[in-house]
């Protein structure tokens, strides 16, 4: 019979991954998680769904009840928790969920796993937000826990949570620290995706010669250690798969600001601009010339609007994997560059077809 794995999130970023990766280089049956929703959006399932190894079952990380019946009625043999409320902007307005769901949520999985199916392998995705206001660079994960949000908070407990399940109870649990990682696939929220929208609805608007609004960032000095969602799933597998649990961290050893991200995502849809102004003034303009294209009063690309301020921000992540390198042999494959090209194309395409 072959083997089973529950993956939560499945229709998110990570968790669609997670899934398009098993059924393409395992044999096993793959039951994606979703909670009930009145208009679901399976659109990163695409793939998945097309497999016969492939089902759709509801559960709700906030309800034990459904947690605890899809385990004991599927008893699998993988548990991938990649379901979380992962905004960390919002996890500000909305803490208690955000730890109902991120930590509480876990010790539910951990809970489900030790009553009815001991042998499971269980995987919590931990964050960089763990790290929070960072003492050292790069961290690795000696570095201490100082999350600075609801939601870095909620992942540190999810990260203690899962060693107590682990000694206690000698599961085969793993949290492992993963940096920031984008895609094609990634929620319109975060700063990459907001930026790879962005780029793609002025270019085309310059091309049709219409005005067009800037888009409106916060803290463009953050600085980030971004890699593809895809390399991290590969990474995840690979430590689900080792002789015993241990914890790793996933990053690409590189930071970079929000500002450098912004420049390159214009590069890559052949625009270039340039920043001028200060703090809440500052703005990201075109510095090149497109004929009579371009509207003078719309050649602000990119303005500051404090309103995406974070009342506490995490200012530099900059991860150190070299652990992982050494003893998983996992290493990125898509490169920074790569990672911005790939979301700005994508997008671009994506506006193109709905002007057609
Ligand atoms: P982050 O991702 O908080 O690092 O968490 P996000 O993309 O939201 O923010 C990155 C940085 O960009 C700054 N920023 C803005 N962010 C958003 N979302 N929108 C803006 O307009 C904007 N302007 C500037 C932020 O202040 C921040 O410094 C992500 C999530 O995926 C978590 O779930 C995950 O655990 C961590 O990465 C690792």
């Amino acid at each position: 019979m072959a083997k089973k794995i529950i993956i939560t999130g499945v229709s998110g970023q990570d968790g669609s991954y997670m899934a398009d990766f098993i059924l393409n280089n395992t044999d096993l049956d793959v039951f994606g998680m979703v909670r009930r929703a009145s208009k679901p959006d399976y659109s990163n399932l695409k793939n998945a769904l097309k497999s016969s190894r492939f089902k759709l079952v509801t559960g709700d990380l906030s309800d034990s009840q459904s947690i605890e019946n899809l385990v004991r009625e599927i008893n699998p043999d993988y548990f991938i928790n990649l379901a979380a409320q992962s905004f960390v902007g919002a996890s500000w307005q909305i803490p208690e969920q955000t730890f109902d769901v991120t930590a509480v949520g876990v010790l539910r999985c951990l809970e489900a796993i030790r009553k009815f199916s001991p042998k499971c392998r269980f995987y919590s995705a931990g964050s960089s937000e763990e790290m929070g206001d960072v003492t050292y660079s790069p961290q690795d994960l000696n570095h201490p826990i100082r999350p600075r949000s609801p939601y870095g908070a909620a992942k540190a407990a999810a990260r203690h949570l899962t060693k107590v399940y682990k000694e206690s109870y000698n599961l085969y649990a793993v949290h492992s620290i993963l940096y920031n990682h984008e895609s094609e696939r990634r929620g319109e929220e975060f700063v990459t995706r907001k930026i790879s929208k962005g780029v793609a609805r002025i270019l085309t608007s310059i091309k049709r010669d219409r005005a067009f609004k800037p888009i409106e960032l916060g803290n463009v000095d953050a600085k980030r250690d971004w890699s593809h969602a895809k390399d991290f799933v590969r990474g995840i597998w690979i430590m689900m798969n080792q002789e015993k649990a241990k914890e790793y961290l996933l990053s690409s050893n590189e930071t970079h600001s929000i500002r450098e991200f912004v420049e390159k995502a214009f590069l890559c849809a052949g625009i270039s601009g340039l920043w001028h102004g200060e703090r809440e003034g500052e703005e990201f303009s075109i510095s090149q010339s497109y004929g009579n294209a371009v509207n003078p009063s719309s050649s602000v690309l990119v303005k500051i609007n404090p309103e995406f301020y974070r009342p506490a921000e995490v200012a530099l992540l900059h991860g150190d994997s070299s652990l992982a390198r050494k003893e998983l042999g996992w290493q990125p494959e898509i490169s920074f560059d790569k990672l911005v090209e790939l979301m700005v194309l994508s997008d671009i395409d994506e506006a193109q077809k709905s002007e057609e």
